[in-house]
């Protein structure tokens, strides 16, 4: 560190350093002694994208560039704390903050330099092709069966709660996948895809009783990785019979699948939604958790994950059974559990979630708040829950706008009164990126 020199501060969030990146720390660095934030991985997956380089990699990045006086953790994308602790003289940006999504951030940025009489330098942002080209390839890696898989155990253990949408077709997936949210500063997308028994049977229109074949299925995921890079969990249904699990489990971590859900039920599979209205048995404790075993041991990676799905709160049966169900399910090797319910009120889940946490703190629990649907993701996070999953809401949004077309259509005997309904023509055709 040169004495008497100003302190500069800007922070990255990158995952590889391109001649644009060096450019603009050289010019930082000609304002005074630099201190280089990196953006923490929880941050970034929170609010962006996963990282592809984990942090301690890309702090090693900046620690080898000569000339940064010092490398530090950015905890959040506000800089207000970073702010308030160094004082720099100088916080260094690009100036595409200036409009979209970050504006509230450089808002909150410029007000701390106020106080405190810093600086803010904007240098004008590289939109240069290369560099987004290079960018690009370098998150199509993602897409990849061992990359992809991996993920979710990640996201998991950074995000504490992790949200996932169903998708049943290559579209249902690109909206998964690209639908992104801005809001005070922030930028919030889905974590991951569920591929839902009942949408996909929906999409066939075919009942939800495993009557759709895993081939089909398989399909089903194909169609959906083609077009994304977001990890997938898939909905296993019962699992059929053991000896038929392990060979989903390997097909399914083959392609990349991160976690498959099997719920305990056993014969005539129904939709857990029809509760006890119609006859469904749930499956002895003995016969699912050699099924658990049997697909642990057909695995060969270490990320692919098998979560148990307890039925007993769909069909009555009790919260000492749904916690019995849960501890011997995790005895036999699953990864996760998920408790079902249909309750409109989130009670039952939130007390089975509270006497399994009191035994069990690290094993993560999903939720599909399908009825109860009033309950955030943020209270779910706070009451030790860590995957949420909304399991049919595409499906059930999408179809309803497609009949009231139908039905405009044949009233009026052309389709003029239902162009609000449609979208335009022009966004149909550039709804599909070139090249994904
Ligand atoms: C599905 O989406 O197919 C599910 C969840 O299994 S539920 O419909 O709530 O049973
Ligand atoms: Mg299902």
């Amino acid at each position: 560190m040169e004495k008497d020199r100003p302190i500069v501060y800007m922070c990255f969030s990158t995952d590889i350093i391109h001649s644009g990146h060096i450019a603009i720390i050289k010019k930082a660095q000609e304002l005074g002694n630099l201190i280089v934030g990196v953006l923490s991985d929880e941050a970034i997956a929170s609010y962006r994208h996963f990282p592809m380089v984990p942090f301690e990699e890309r702090k090693a990045l900046f620690e080898n560039i000569s000339g940064i006086y010092k490398v530090i953790e950015q905890k959040v994308w506000s800089y207000k704390d970073v702010l308030k602790e160094l004082k720099p003289d100088f916080l260094v940006h690009g100036d595409d903050w200036k409009e979209g999504f970050q504006k509230p951030i450089r808002h909150e940025a410029m007000e701390i330099l106020v106080e405190y009489g810093g600086k803010l330098v904007e240098f004008p942002y590289s939109k240069a092709d290369k560099y987004d080209e290079l960018e690009k390839a370098f998150r199509r890696q993602l897409a990849t069966p061992d990359m992809r898989r991996a993920r979710l155990r990640k996201l998991i253990s950074m995000k504490g709660c992790i949200n996932a949408i169903e998708a049943h077709s290559g579209i249902t997936g690109l909206i998964a996948e690209n639908t992104t949210v801005y809001d005070d500063g922030k930028a919030y997308q889905f974590d991951a895809m569920w591929v839902s028994s009942l949408c996909d049977s929906t999409a066939k229109g075919k009942p939800d009783i495993e009557l759709v074949d895993m081939t089909s299925r398989f399909r089903t995921i194909d169609d959906i990785m083609e077009v994304t890079t977001k990890p997938i969990i898939f909905d296993g249904d019962t699992g059929s019979l053991a000896e038929h699990f392990v060979y989903t489990v390997k097909s399914l971590e083959r392609m990349g699948v991160s976690m498959v859900i099997i719920e305990d039920k056993t014969g005539l599979k129904k939709n857990s939604l029809f509760g006890t209205e119609v006859k469904q048995t749930q499956d002895s404790i003995e016969n699912f958790c050699s099924k658990i075993e049997a697909g642990k041991k057909a695995q060969k990676t270490r990320d692919f994950m098998i979560c148990a799905r307890i039925e007993s709160l769909i069909l009555e049966q009790g919260m000492e059974d749904a916690l019995t169900r849960a501890f011997a399910y995790v005895r036999a090797g699953a990864d996760a559990i998920m408790i079902h319910s249909r309750k409109k009120e989130p009670d039952e889940v939130f007390e089975f979630t509270e006497k399994f946490r009191q035994q069990d703190v690290s094993t993560p629990i999903v939720v599909v708040p399908t009825s109860y649907n009033q309950v955030t993701e943020e209270e779910f996070k706070k009451r030790g829950i860590n995957v949420v999953i909304y399991a049919n809401h595409l499906t059930r949004s999408g179809f309803p706008a497609m009949k009231k077309t139908a039905e405009i259509i044949l009233k009026n005997h052309r389709s003029l009164e239902a162009n609000d309904l449609c979208m335009p023509i022009k966004d149909i055709i550039t709804l599909i990126p070139e090249e994904c």
